[in-house]
């Protein structure tokens, strides 16, 4: 893609990078949270500098946003890259226990170092760590079981550090979502914008609904197991991407006759709305 479609502005995740940097020499734990729908798009650039030293838990999120198929291709692709995916739905709770087992584990490793080196024992310092939106809060009030962050559908709920226990054994830190610094790559600028992990950004809704349209259309061309059939749009708002022409103007223009009174804004809102409220249905955006 080469025009500049997405512009962000920093500003209060700039300043929450600043906390997070000197947070981090505190923490044992980084708990890596991604979006099932972009596992690729959501990996940040500066983690492994991050992490370094540190243990890793990498946990993809809404899990339930992304058909079994792709699941598996995703799992299987990141164990033949040495790395072991935590899956879950931090919305119903469905996975949690297993990454709580696997932290608390981690946690009793480092204790027993840290005993071995003559150091007390003490609650591990967990961080979740991730792009906006993912799902961190979500994750945190699903370990502790109750609702101890602030976790809703907007990006950049999360605004500043806070520390919560959980069990005794671990001190869980809820970070607001961290973008990189430059997102270069306006492929996955894109991707972050359509599912809504890109926080404060500036583009414009209906050039990316059309886009969200064009790899709909690509998919289907492709056939690969993204989720993606010529008939979930059909079913959903009665217009058939493959009867427009194969234009994403077209199918745009006509859905907004049909259900916005002609406004294709709205009708590009909508449609990006449903897909984040996983209305549409399971789709994968990136395969591996
Ligand atoms: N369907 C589904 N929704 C989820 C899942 N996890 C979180 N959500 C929803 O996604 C929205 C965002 O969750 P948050 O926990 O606020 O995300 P966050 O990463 O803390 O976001 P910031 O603090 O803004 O960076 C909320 O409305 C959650 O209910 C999931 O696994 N599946
Ligand atoms: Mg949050």
């Amino acid at each position: 893609m080469s025009t500049q479609i997405i512009q962000w502005y920093p500003g209060h995740i700039a300043k929450a990078k600043t906390q997070l940097k000197s947070n981090l020499d505190r923490v044992d734990l980084v708990i890596e949270v991604r979006d099932a729908r972009i596992p690729r798009s959501t990996s940040h650039p500066s983690l492994k500098k991050w992490t370094n030293n540190k243990k890793h838990l990498l946990v993809i999120n809404r899990k339930d946003m992304i058909c079994p198929q792709a699941l598996k291709a995703w799992d299987q692709w990141f164990k033949s890259q040495g790395q072991r995916p935590w899956w879950c739905n931090a919305k119903t709770g469905e996975g949690i226990q297993q990454i709580k087992n696997t932290a608390i584990q981690l946690g009793n490793e480092l204790n027993n170092r840290r005993l071995l080196r003559g150091m007390r024992h003490r609650a591990v310092r967990a961080l979740t760590l991730g792009f906006p939106n993912v799902g961190k809060s979500a994750l945190i009030n699903r370990l502790v079981n109750k609702k101890v962050v602030q976790s809703s559908r907007r990006a950049g709920v999360t605004r500043s550090l806070r520390w919560v226990r959980l069990d005794q054994k671990i001190d869980l830190l809820d970070a607001p979502g961290v973008l990189p610094p430059q997102l270069e790559d306006q492929e996955a600028a894109l991707k972050l914008a359509i599912c809504d992990d890109i926080g404060q950004a500036a583009y414009d809704v209906e050039l990316v609904a059309k886009r969200f349209l064009r790899i709909f259309m690509h998919e289907i061309e492709q056939s690969r197991i993204t989720g993606i059939t010529p008939e979930i749009l059909q079913m959903r708002y009665g217009i058939n991407l493959e009867d427009t022409k194969q234009s994403e103007g077209i199918w745009l223009k006509n859905a907004a006759e049909k259900h916005t009174s002609g406004d294709t804004l709205r009708m590009a809102q909508r449609l990006l709305d449903d897909f984040r409220k996983n209305l549409i249905g399971p789709i994968s955006l990136e395969l591996p």
